[in-house]
């Protein structure tokens, strides 16, 4: 079934006979929990993160809408995205439930759709001067997570095209981020963060973090065999190599794979590693080490979106 539960600020979604369960604040529409079959957490939520809604929650799924990063880190930003906080304002606001909390249906599967409008909301609409419509549904069944976006421009929009990034920002849970590895971008050009902004082909068919930070933007061009460039947005694995953990460790499971809609043909790739990791103040001391961001995404340019039309994007995840 699906409940509220904390005060009403958060949807939990439940399979019992599986034991797989997800939980979803209202505030960011963030997923801040996913247990798949057997009980197992697939998602790292740092100790120190915010969770009365006053700065976006460090860990979980938290949206980046409508631009990704700091809006000076594109040249290319239209003027009102210079306006907008880092990683935008979904991440940052109070989500309404659009639904009714359903009991589980035959498939075993249970949902929750939570919504967000520019209309209804005149602080937004006052640094967001489109009629947008924000609609979210997380899915759960006993292996799987799956999140859909949909982003709507409605017809009555003062303002035409509405540029936009998006980006689902998976904090995935794992026993020791240095002995991570991600599999599969070669082929992928990559603009490096930490290098500023450096471009470099991924030539390695797992990437291995090894304890290095990482803050990386894989743009969905690949090459493809015949050396020309095909559209991204291929599945990816995270997983450990069992044999370098010790056994406690190894019952986390061997990974999650990510599969996602050709809209989400961008990945981003973020471990601060420990120096940088230390210093972020609601990142709990060590947590660097238990989780790898996977995040896929569009953000290499913007969308436009005309008033009248409707852009749709889904992540699965699958536990192994
Ligand atoms: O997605 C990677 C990234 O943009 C990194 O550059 C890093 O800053 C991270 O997100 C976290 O950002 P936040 O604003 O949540 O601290």
């Amino acid at each position: 079934p699906a409940t509220l539960i904390n005060n009403n600020s958060t949807v939990r979604l439940e399979l019992p006979k599986s034991k797989a369960s997800a939980e979803v604040r209202l505030y960011g529409a963030t997923v801040t929990s996913w247990k798949s079959n057997g009980g197992q957490e697939k998602l790292f939520l740092s100790s120190k993160a915010a969770l009365d809604g006053s700065s976006a929650i460090r860990g979980g799924i938290p949206i980046v809408f409508p631009v990704f990063g700091s809006p000076s880190d594109h040249k290319d930003a239209p003027l009102e995205v210079s306006r907008l906080p880092k990683h935008g304002f979904a991440r940052t606001e109070n989500w309404s439930i659009s639904n009714r909390l359903s009991p589980v249906d035959e498939e075993g599967q249970v949902s929750v759709t939570l919504e967000l409008s520019t209309t209804t909301r005149p602080n937004l609409k006052a640094v967001w001067d489109y009629d947008l419509h924000l609609e979210y549904t997380v899915t759960l069944t006993p292996s799987t997570l799956k999140c859909r976006l949909t982003v709507a421009h409605l017809a009555t929009s003062p303002n035409s095209p509405m540029p936009f990034q998006a980006l689902l920002h998976n904090y995935l849970a794992v026993p020791d981020s240095t002995k991570a590895g991600i599999s599969d971008l070669s082929g992928s050009f990559y603009l490096d963060k930490n290098a500023g902004g450096e471009e470099g082909e991924e030539l390695s068919q797992e990437i291995k973090l090894q304890g290095e930070p990482c803050d990386r933007v894989y743009v969905g061009k690949v090459k493809d065999s015949a050396d020309g460039l095909s559209d991204g947005g291929r599945d990816i694995t995270l997983k450990y190599n069992a044999s370098l953990l010790d056994d406690p460790l190894r019952r986390m499971g061997k990974g999650v794979e990510l599969s996602r809609s050709k809209e989400l043909r961008d990945t981003v790739i973020w471990n601060p590693g420990q120096e940088a990791g230390d210093a972020i103040a609601d990142l709990h001391e060590g947590g660097w080490k238990e989780y790898v961001c996977v995040e896929p995404g569009s953000v290499a340019g913007f969308e436009k979106l005309e008033s009248g039309q409707t852009w749709q994007a889904e992540q699965t995840l699958t536990a192994w």
